[in-house]
């Protein structure tokens, strides 16, 4: 008898595998790590709470946290891929204007998982029940970052906590 799996991949599709009942089933979950920045509108809304305990209930667990005013330095680095875009003063002025909340959460296809979790760039689009859908102000004031592949979230840690991994 094959059962009928259904999984998310990474750009969050469903795709469908057979599943042979008497062979071993593949292991598809991904253990990993992604970098969070609760941005500064969420820090002046007081979401943190809220916020974080979106992570902990989806089984993703908080391994580093700090408070940080990211400084234009940082910013500039951070944001390196964004350098040329029409909105990136915008972007660097409200990254910079108060405290954040930056943070590694890690478990399983965490990087997709907290992808999830926080919807769309644009709130407008982004479905309710998700972050920026419940609590952002518009495309740039979206309220949380979260890496977007492996790659980033390695390099956007290292940025952020050091080569800790
Ligand atoms: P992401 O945060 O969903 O990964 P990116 O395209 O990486 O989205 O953009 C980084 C950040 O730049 C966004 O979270 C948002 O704050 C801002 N941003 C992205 N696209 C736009 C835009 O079209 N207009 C204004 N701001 C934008
Ligand atoms: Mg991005």
């Amino acid at each position: 008898m094959n059962l009928k799996v259904e999984e998310k991949n990474e750009t969050g599709k469903e795709q469908e595998e057979i599943i042979e009942e008497d062979k071993p089933v593949k292991q598809k979950t991904k253990y990993e790590k992604s970098l969070i920045i609760i941005k500064p509108d969420g820090v002046k809304k007081k979401l943190i709470g809220k916020i974080i305990s979106r992570f902990e209930d989806n089984d993703l667990e908080v391994e580093r946290i700090r408070v940080l005013h990211i400084d234009k330095n940082i910013a500039l680095v951070h944001y390196k891929e964004h350098e040329k875009k029409s909105f990136f003063p915008r972007l660097m002025e409200y990254i910079t204007s108060g405290p954040s909340i930056v943070m590694v959460v890690k478990g399983e296809n965490a990087v997709a998982k907290a992808r999830e979790l926080m919807g769309s760039t644009d709130p407008q689009k982004a479905k309710k029940g998700t972050i920026r859908g419940d609590f952002g102000t518009d495309i740039t004031i979206n309220v949380i970052h979260g890496s977007d592949c492996e790659s980033s979230a390695e390099r956007e840690i290292n940025i952020f906590f050091g080569n800790y991994l």
